[in-house]
């Protein structure tokens, strides 16, 4: 048995993190969880990233569009700095453990657990009969996801922050019910002005890419005139922006936009509201789009390169399945002589 399958073994400084491949990559995808990957692959952690098709599929997905979106986030996150050769990069799908685990996790979690989910009660919304078993069970696949690794950290933005709690108790719960200290208790990352980007139609609701309204986001993949004519039309309220952060209360499309701006000049949001405090919106915006288009161009560029060559793309995410599979296979296999399947 390897060190790090013993009971009570120190776990090794591991992040894991995912994107679903569920539509194109947004901003909000990009300054709550890209970034700090990137930052994390060059600090003292082991990093795997994945692209969770499985997840994906937990709503309809048209085949041919899944597989481009999949292709396109792996280039998305190389174009923004994930290193195939620091970080292992991989899609769900190809690494079974993912699944299995999965299951396990399933009679490990409890209904009410999953009932308490904002996901869950979002997503299915009035129609809940309707949605399917694996958007209910969502969050036992994803504590598989993190677990099967042994991970210690996850950077996410903070709409998952519910989700990572449950992670915790799905673990808890396994080292109670058997006995062991064999799964890490996981801890979230979610930091910096980033970590949940608001729609730019409505600054109540988060940035996502499924959102039917393509104006409510910032693809990674818009050009500069479209960047630019989606900031110049983002909702904002009539007032001029403060100069301190108290009175960005109750304005939540401002906050939204100072957070952004913020979350792309790697400033915090005080140093933003002194140097832009007073400022009319038709002041600000421009400095906005001008500053995303410098910060975001590059990277979509970069992306438009990759897609060029989808077979380099796959042979890049086999790789990286076969790496995230020699450190998942054990832990599975250690998990099945816990609960006692005969091997
Ligand atoms: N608006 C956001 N602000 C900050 N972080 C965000 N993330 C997503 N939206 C925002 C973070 O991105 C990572 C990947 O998320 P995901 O694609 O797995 O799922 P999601 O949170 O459900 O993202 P979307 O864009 O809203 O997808 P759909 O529309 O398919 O549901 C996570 O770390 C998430 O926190």
């Amino acid at each position: 048995m390897s060190d790090a399958l013993q009971p009570n073994a120190a776990f090794k400084k591991r992040v894991f993190s995912g994107i679903q491949p569920s539509g194109g990559l947004t901003l909000g995808n990009y300054l709550g969880a890209i970034k700090r990957f990137v930052q994390m692959q060059e600090e003292d952690y082991e990093t795997i990233y994945c692209m969770v098709d499985l997840h994906a599929i937990t709503v309809w997905q048209d085949p041919a569009a899944l597989r481009r979106q999949t292709r396109e986030l792996a280039a998305g996150f190389i174009a923004s700095g994930i290193d195939p050769a620091k970080s292992i990069l991989f899609n769900q799908s190809q690494v079974a453990e993912h699944a299995q685990l999965g299951w396990i996790f399933n009679c490990v979690a409890r209904m009410g657990w999953m009932q308490r989910m904002t996901q869950w009660k979002d997503k299915a919304g009035k129609n809940s009969q309707n949605a399917s078993l694996g958007l209910f069970a969502y969050p036992s696949l994803m504590a598989a996801d993190i677990l099967t690794y042994h991970a210690t950290h996850v950077p996410v933005g903070e709409d998952q922050k519910q989700h990572l709690e449950l992670t915790r108790d799905i673990a808890i719960k396994f080292n109670n019910d058997y006995g062991v200290e064999f799964f890490p208790v996981t801890e979230p990352v979610i930091e910096g002005a980033g970590t949940r980007v608001m729609s730019l139609r409505d600054g109540s609701k988060k940035m996502s890419k499924s959102d039917p309204s393509d104006a409510s986001r910032i693809n990674m993949t818009d050009d500069a005139d479209t960047l630019a004519k989606k900031i110049r039309k983002a909702k904002t309220d009539p007032d001029a922006l403060p100069s301190e952060i108290d009175g960005l209360e109750g304005r939540p499309e401002a906050r939204n936009l100072v957070n952004i701006y913020a979350g792309l000049a790697d400033m915090s949001v005080d140093a933003v509201l002194r140097d832009v405090g007073g400022k009319a919106f038709s002041e600000f915006k421009p400095l906005l789009a001008d500053l995303a288009v410098a910060k975001l161009a590059p990277i979509s560029g970069e992306m438009a390169r990759l897609m060029q060559n989808e077979a380099e793309i796959d042979a890049l995410l086999h790789t990286g399945a076969e790496a995230a599979r020699a450190i998942a296979a054990p832990i599975l296999e250690k998990t099945y002589e816990i609960i006692g399947m005969v091997r």
